[in-house]
């Protein structure tokens, strides 16, 4: 929603109402206990970002900001390949681990992948390849530098078992699978089934690290994974820089039973792809934000490409949420993408903190059957905003656009119908 404090949601109970279940503990937050751990880890993806921001050839700081060396959205560079933005490869290991559980019973299979896992990792890389079918997920998977997972396609399904909430992952959340620092990795072709419409888990930590959980890492790319029945986030990059994720989609389909259902979430973190994913966080009730480039913090979030999706919000959020807060969000292009069905378009929002949202482009996105059919349905920006330039987008029988004049703000050549 447009207006409650997010963060005081992740440091107390919940403050939302939509679920009574919500049973938060005091002191859970978005970064768990690793916070000190992901700082400090930081520090050395920074460097890496440089560079690649470096490449880009960003014009002059705006002087006007005050802000050390940024880019400017506008120099970004867009092309119709993915992860164009980032050039993050994931995994180049070649050697093959095969996982020899069985699927489809009732014996958890958790060991076995991990073993598989552990193994590649050891060995300086490889590809643990999982079969199809459905195996049973009790415990959390955790990445090792230059690993790549990989199933056959939807058929591959990690799926959480009945005692998936007994134990937790390393940043005391309820990952399927976290990269949890490692670099190099790649999460490609399976299903991750967090099992949240016949589990609890409104649970301790529950926001703490998500469905697909990449963390603190260098280098990360995930493709065609399809997230379902999640009870936290579906695919988040929190920490870390030069990542991916293309070809993948995510579904919220529970109702009643869970706040926070955000599709695809980047907090804390720099130089990403969000490209050519399909985000559905409105089958049930309880789907939040679609797409979210989230501060927490005192932290930035910035140089992220967000093109070519296709995106349905959830009745707490918008289609697209750009939430900044005593961080920066700057630099994120958006491009080519489709937003529809959701109460907004495109949101922007200040959870714990008012640091000027900048440098945004808006260029060539699709806005229809959006809730609101006034001023912001679309696009919303309640706040002062500068360098946002939004150009060539079309909306229909979805409202209209709501920019506020700032420095370096361009609205031209957008339109707005009433049918579609
Ligand atoms: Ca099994």
């Amino acid at each position: 929603m447009a207006t409650y404090n997010r963060a005081s949601k992740f440091l107390s109970s919940s403050a939302d109402g939509a679920s009574g279940a919500f049973t938060a503990s005091s002191g859970e937050g978005p970064n768990g206990g690793v916070r000190k751990l992901r700082r400090a880890r930081r520090a050395t993806a920074i460097g890496t970002a440089m560079i690649v921001i470096g490449a880009l050839a960003p014009t002059a700081a705006p002087a006007a900001i005050g802000l050390p060396v940024e880019g400017s959205a506008a120099t970004l560079a867009v092309t119709s390949s993915s992860c164009s933005l980032s050039g993050a490869t994931g995994s180049s290991s070649t050697s093959i681990y095969n996982v020899t559980a069985t699927p489809n019973d009732a014996i958890d299979d958790t060991q076995n992948i991990q073993g598989r896992i552990n193994a590649a990792g050891a060995a300086g890389g490889g590809v643990v390849k999982i079969p199809a079918g459905t195996f049973l997920i009790n415990g959390k998977l955790l990445m090792m530098s230059n690993v790549k997972l990989e199933g056959v396609g939807p058929a591959t399904v990690l799926k959480a078992g009945p005692s998936f909430t007994s134990n937790t992952g390393p940043a005391g959340g309820y990952p399927l699978v976290t990269t949890g620092g490692a670099d190099n990795t790649t999460l490609s072709n399976f299903t991750a089934d967090q099992s949240g419409d016949t589990l609890n888990g409104n649970v301790p930590g529950r926001l703490n690290e998500y469905v697909i959980d990449v963390r603190d890492s260098i280098n990360s790319l995930v493709q065609g994974v399809h997230t379902r029945n999640p009870f936290t986030y579906s695919i988040a990059f929190v920490g870390g820089t030069k990542w991916c994720v293309k070809d993948s989609d995510t579904q919220s389909a529970t109702n009643g039973k869970y706040v926070e259902l955000d599709g695809i979430h980047a907090m804390n973190t720099s130089v990403g792809d969000i490209v050519g994913n399909v985000v559905d966080q409105r089958i049930g009730t309880d789907g939040d934000d679609g797409i979210a480039v989230h501060t927490y913090g005192d932290e930035d979030v910035h140089d992220i490409r967000i093109a070519n999706n296709n995106v349905r919000g959830g009745r707490h959020g918008a289609g697209i949420d750009l939430a900044g807060g005593s961080g920066t969000v700057y630099n994120i292009n958006l491009t080519g993408n489709t937003v529809w069905g959701s109460p907004r378009g495109l949101h922007d929002a200040y959870y714990d903190g008012t640091k000027q949202i900048h440098h945004i482009q808006i260029v060539g996105n699709i806005f229809r059957d959006n809730d609101i059919k006034t001023l912001g349905g679309a696009v919303d920006f309640e706040r002062p905003v500068t360098y946002v330039t939004m150009t060539d987008n079309t909306a229909c029988n979805s409202g209209d656009y709501r920019l506020p004049a700032g420095t370096g703000n361009v609205n031209a050549g957008n339109t707005q119908t009433s049918t579609c």
